[in-house]
């Protein structure tokens, strides 16, 4: 199978003056997106900032963001539901209400650097059933080997998610979650449901190796901002598109090159409303 490389350009905790080349407006984020798309990104996945540059939840936002990037690529669009650490429950699940492609769903709390990024029982199970009502396809992010045990537990209780194919990111080496590194990646995989299709992205420093290990056991990759802003030792990342690139050139070497948008779609089983 060839490999689905998601692009991540914003995320929530980075701050524009800090990284400059930070897709953070909406033309800013269309443009990320379409040099993604060239560079080999099937999948776009998307936290929005406001006028001030802050994160942000805003359905009016939201709503126009899918608009636009359904207008302007033909990425699959997966919105943020983990938001920032600040966001409220209830505005998170709102998120739904702009009806992307995708969304996130977080399988557990977990802390987060100096921060507590909030993922009770109850609330990943109000959100899954909602997923599941929309016919969204969710893509279930474990931070930690706990959250692959809990993802297992909502499938068991809550059944499939629209479409039927389950699709999970680990996202590895935030301070609090599991380390990025190839034992705690290979752990996680084993642990996964059979049939599962899986990304992984290795937040900081640890990009390169999660990123290699996940290709080696036969992954996806996600990659971007929201998760490194270093490209190698001393060098700031010029902008999305060169993360792309690094991953699909990976990708090509490990027999398995990007995959297309359309190629996204049919494994992920998303509905269609293009
Ligand atoms: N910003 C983090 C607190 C997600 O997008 O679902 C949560 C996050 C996960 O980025
Ligand atoms: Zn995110």
């Amino acid at each position: 199978m060839n490999t689905l490389i998601t692009v991540a350009p914003t995320g929530a905790e980075t701050a524009k003056s800090d990284a400059p080349a930070l897709p953070v407006t909406l033309d800013e984020l269309v443009e990320t997106a379409k040099a993604c798309e060239k560079a080999g990104a099937a999948m776009i996945h998307v936290h929005i900032r406001d006028a001030d540059a802050q994160p942000t939840l805003d359905l009016g936002r939201l709503k126009d963001t899918v608009a636009a990037l359904r207008q302007e690529t033909t990425l699959v669009v997966q919105l943020s539901t983990g938001g920032a650490v600040t966001d409220p429950y209830q505005n998170r699940i709102r998120v739904l209400d702009a009806e992307p492609d995708s969304c996130s769903l977080t399988c557990g709390t977990v802390n987060f650097g100096d921060d507590v990024f909030m993922n009770p029982w109850p609330f990943m199970v109000e959100l899954y059933q909602l997923i599941q009502e929309r016919e969204i396809v969710p893509e279930f992010e474990l931070f930690d080997l706990g959250h692959v045990a809990s993802l297992n537990r909502l499938l068991d209780k809550h059944g499939l998610p629209y479409g039927g194919q389950v699709h999970c990111d680990l996202v590895m080496g935030v301070p609090g979650g599991m380390p990025g590194t190839a034992d705690a990646l290979v752990t996680a995989v084993n642990a996964l449901p059979d049939g599962a299709t899986w990304s992984a992205t290795g937040v900081g420093r640890t990009t390169l190796p999660v990123a290699l290990a996940a290709l080696a056991k036969g992954g996806h990759l996600r990659v971007g901002m929201e998760d490194t802003l270093t490209f190698a030792k001393g060098q700031p990342v010029r902008d999305n598109a060169q993360l792309v690139e690094r991953a699909a050139q990976l990708a090509a070497i490990a027999g398995r090159p990007a995959m297309s948008p359309a190629d996204a779609r049919a494994m992920l089983k998303t509905k269609d409303r293009r």
